[in-house]
Parts: C-alpha cells; sequence; structure tokens
C-alpha cells in the first residue's frame, strides 16, 4: 500500500478492509465490459454503514472520486474504476436484516446477490420476483442503482416497483433513509426513486427494504419455432390475449448456435430462423388447454413452426438455457452490446427498421439478436470477427449506433433499457433525453454531489 492517501484513508476509518493487490485492482474495477483498462485507487470494503460514511467522509475531505461497487455483472461501464478512483465495495454488506410479515418487506444490505435475495423471501413463503440471468453474481444495489429489468417484467415491471425504501449514504456522510417502507407517502419529492437508476451518481445505497409478493401459480416453459421476425409480435399478441404470460423472449438461430456450443440442450430435430421461450401459468388444465390453443392459432396462422412444452422441471431449465445463456456464451466474442426499447405498440415497425439498418450496417459481422420482446426491450449483440483489432471494431459499432439512435428516437425509444448508460451509452444519452432534462440532471447532480465525486463520467459529464 504505497499511496499516502490510502495511509490517511485507514487513519479515518481504522480497521477498514482494504485491497491494493494488482489482481484485486484488476477484478474490481471492471465490469463485464471489457473495453476500460481497470486503474482503481484501491478497493474499500466496509462492513457497516458508519464505515461507509467515514470512507466517503474522507473522500470527500481528500476530493477522492468514488466508484460505488456490487457484483459487477453491468454492461455499460457503471461501475468501471480506470481513473484512480477508490472502488467502494459492497459486498461484505450482503445480509437480510428484517423481514416484516404484515408489510410484506425485506430489509437487506445492498451487497446481498439477487439470489440470495431470492432465497431470503423463499424462506418467507414469498418471492422477490425481479430475475435473470446474472442473479447468483449480481448484487440488489447495483439492481436498484440501475434499476435492472429481466425476464420477468413483463409480469411484474423493473426493479423500481419493488423498493419501498432505501438507505443512502450521501458524498459527505449524511445518512438518508427514504420512503422508509411506505405505500403512500405523497410528501415531496420521492428521493427513493430519483436514486434508483442513478448508477452510483448521487449516493451509496447500503441497505434496501423491497416488496415481496405471493409465489406464482405453477407454471409452464414452451419453446416455440418462428419462421420469420415479421410474424413475432403476432405470436407474442396471440399468447398475451390466451395466457397470464410470466415470461416472453426471443432469440434467433445464431444465438441457439452459441449457446448449445455452450452446452445448453436442442429439442427441435431441425433448425428454425427464429425462437421464443414462454412461461405461462398453467396451474391447471384449463391453464395448459389455453396454451395448446394459442400454440395451435399461431401454428394455423404459419407463425409457429414447431413447439415443445417442458414436461419437468428439468426440462424447463434446458429451455431457459437456450435463453439464459445467450450473455455468456458469446463473451469471448467481445460482443458490442445494444440494448434499445420502444413501446410494445412501435415494436413491430421498430423491428422492421431496424433488422433492415442492422442487416445493412454490419454485413460482415455475426450479430446476436435477443431480449424481452414482451417488454419492447431488444438485445442486439454484434460480434467482435478475431481479425479485427478492438478499437476499429467499436469505431465501426458506434457508428452503427448513432445510426440506431436516430431510429430509436423516431419512436421515442430509449437507448438504454435496462443496462443503464454508464460509460458505453453515454455518448447517445441526448437522443433519448432532451436537453433540458440532461440540464435538470446535471443540477441534480450538482446538489447531492458538488465536487462530482461519486462515480464521475458515468450517464453524462457533470
Ligand atoms: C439479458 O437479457 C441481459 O440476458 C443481458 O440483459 C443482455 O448480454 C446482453 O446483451
Ligand atoms: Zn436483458
Amino acid at each position: 500500500m504505497n499511496d499516502p492517501r490510502l495511509e490517511s484513508l485507514l487513519q479515518a476509518c481504522p480497521g477498514l478492509r482494504l485491497k491494493t493487490d494488482p489482481a484485486d485492482l484488476e477484478h474490481y474495477g471492471r465490469d463485464w465490459t471489457r473495453r476500460w483498462t481497470p486503474a482503481p485507487l484501491g478497493i474499500a470494503l466496509p462492513a457497516t454503514v458508519e464505515e461507509v460514511q467515514a470512507v466517503l467522509r474522507w473522500a470527500s475531505a481528500q476530493k477522492v472520486a468514488v466508484v460505488p461497487s456490487g457484483g459487477r455483472t453491468g454492461l455499460s461501464g457503471g461501475a468501471v474504476a480506470a481513473n484512480g478512483e477508490l472502488v467502494l465495495s459492497l459486498e461484505r454488506m450482503n445480509k437480510a436484516l428484517d423481514f416484516n410479515a404484515v408489510d410484506r418487506t425485506l430489509t437487506v444490505q445492498a451487497g446481498m446477490p439477487l439470489e440470495a435475495l431470492h432465497n431470503a423471501a423463499l424462506e418467507h413463503g414469498l418471492i422477490y420476483p425481479v430475475d435473470f440471468a446474472a442473479r447468483g453474481s449480481c448484487t440488489i444495489g447495483g439492481n436498484i442503482a440501475t434499476n435492472a429489468g429481466g425476464i420477468r417484467v413483463i409480469r411484474y415491471g423493473n426493479t423500481r416497483e419493488w423498493v419501498a425504501g432505501l438507505k443512502v449514504v450521501t458524498v459527505d456522510g449524511e445518512v438518508l433513509e427514504l420512503n422508509k417502507g411506505l405505500i403512500k407517502n405523497s410528501s415531496g419529492y420521492d428521493f427513493r426513486q430519483l436514486i434508483v437508476g442513478s448508477e452510483g451518481t448521487l449516493g451509496v445505497i447500503v441497505e434496501a427494504t423491497v416488496r415481496l409478493t405471493d409465489p406464482p401459480p405453477a407454471s409452464n416453459v414452451m419453446l416455440l419455432a418462428l419462421p420469420s421476425f415479421e410474424v413475432l409480435m403476432q405470436v407474442f399478441s396471440a399468447f398475451r390475449e390466451r395466457l397470464q404470460l410470466e415470461a416472453f423472449e426471443f432469440f434467433t438461430d445464431l444465438a441457439v448456435r452459441h449457446t448449445t456450443s455452450h452446452g445448453a440442450h436442442y429439442p427441435f430435430e431441425q433448425t428454425y430462423p427464429y425462437y421464443v421461450v414462454t412461461e405461462y401459468a398453467s396451474g391447471d388444465e384449463a391453464g395448459e388447454a389455453a396454451a395448446m390453443a394459442a400454440f395451435e392459432h399461431c401454428a394455423e396462422q404459419g407463425w409457429v413452426l414447431d413447439g415443445v412444452i417442458s414436461a419437468s422441471v428439468e426440462q424447463a431449465k434446458q429451455i431457459w438455457r437456450l435463453r439464459e445463456g445467450i450473455t455468456e456464451a458469446v463473451a469471448r466474442h467481445k460482443p458490442y452490446k445494444n440494448d434499445v426499447s420502444v413501446r410494445i405498440s412501435a415494436m413491430p415497425a421498430f423491428l422492421a427498421q431496424t433488422q433492415s439498418l442492422i442487416g445493412d450496417a454490419y454485413p460482415h459481422f455475426e450479430v446476436v439478436w435477443f431480449g424481452h420482446i414482451g417488454d419492447g426491450n431488444l438485445h442486439i449483440n454484434v460480434l467482435k470477427p478475431d481479425d479485427t483489432s478492438d478499437a476499429d471494431f467499436v469505431g465501426q459499432c458506434e457508428h452503427v449506433t448513432k445510426l440506431l439512435a436516430q431510429v430509436l428516437a423516431r419512436y421515442d425509444g430509449s437507448i438504454s433499457a435496462e443496462h443503464g448508460i454508464g460509460l458505453v451509452k453515454k455518448p447517445y444519452l441526448s437522443s433519448t433525453r432532451s436537453r433540458a432534462e440532461i440540464a435538470l440532471m446535471q443540477g441534480v447532480k450538482r446538489a447531492f454531489d458538488p465536487s462530482g465525486l461519486l462515480n464521475p463520467g458515468k450517464v453524462f459529464d457533470a
């Protein structure tokens, strides 16, 4: 620990756990984006709210920038520390603190992994319904900081809907108790919701009180094979009309090729261009009959070519793996990621335009399409060819993203549906938010963090 600033941090916060090994700096200085070289000053791993307060007071006094850090599974560079920042990892603050059976809320520390939160809810016979593939590694604090969405938004909404209260430490070490678990609270600005999605730029989330709900009725998983992109939204409407959908996810043949070469099991005898995995409530015969009716209707119209329904929990997991395994399966190709959204009603026209734009723009690149189509959210992963340099590849992709941003603006869409803006989408923020909005955001940032020390350079430049 050569940097004298870290000695002074330890004096300000005796007993604080600090990591400074090069391997740790590398590990904690990056997220799942691999574009930036990690270069943090050090890693602080507080165990208590008081320690977080002490670290932030010290950072304010010393004018040291701080990057709050959860599971670092983000895909927008929101947790990257590439400029000598102190990483403030919440990983040791990972416990459940309080369950309230009457309020049906669970209060946990921010560093609790999402999967641990799911399990903690289940211990009380309830569920925390927000879910996505990174559940084992991401943390609830990070989920809140990006208003994470995932595979069950169609049924339960985004993280935002489930946050009943937050404990946040401000840059000068004050503790804010936001909303305190209330359902009704019409007492001025709702800072809780301002913190949700603020990507660590306004304060450090140390505790969250989340709402829980009843477990869903039994569900089944169906995998559908589609002939074309054009029928996707028709299949969605047919299923949504007849069933209570828990998930409705889309992916392409190329995605399947990657997940199966990564161990996922493919249940059909031949391949098809497009797929949907849908999960729906099916506790009884009526539920299954409705699912069959939806399937048959789509088959009659020629919108689906094949289908399989999970006959066991194990088979349901296998089907899900075809979809949930995509991010991991394509990771070695250093994908350039787009995470865009439009209103569901705009989806058919937006999809058609985007498909032709991407087809023209990337004739030489593999493009993996997938996403939460039932929420109007599309993921477009462009894979880097081995013989193209990182810089050249990103340069070409950025050019296309500018065009995509223009299409999105035409449909009033968003350049980031659920991954946040971070560093990756910062150049395109103005395609989704107006100049007046960005100016107000900058003003809010100054009110919370006048010296610009919290996650500087993320979302927008102050
Ligand atoms: C998903 O939906 C995640 O699986 C990751 O949001 C998307 O890797 C991606 O682009
Ligand atoms: Zn997603």
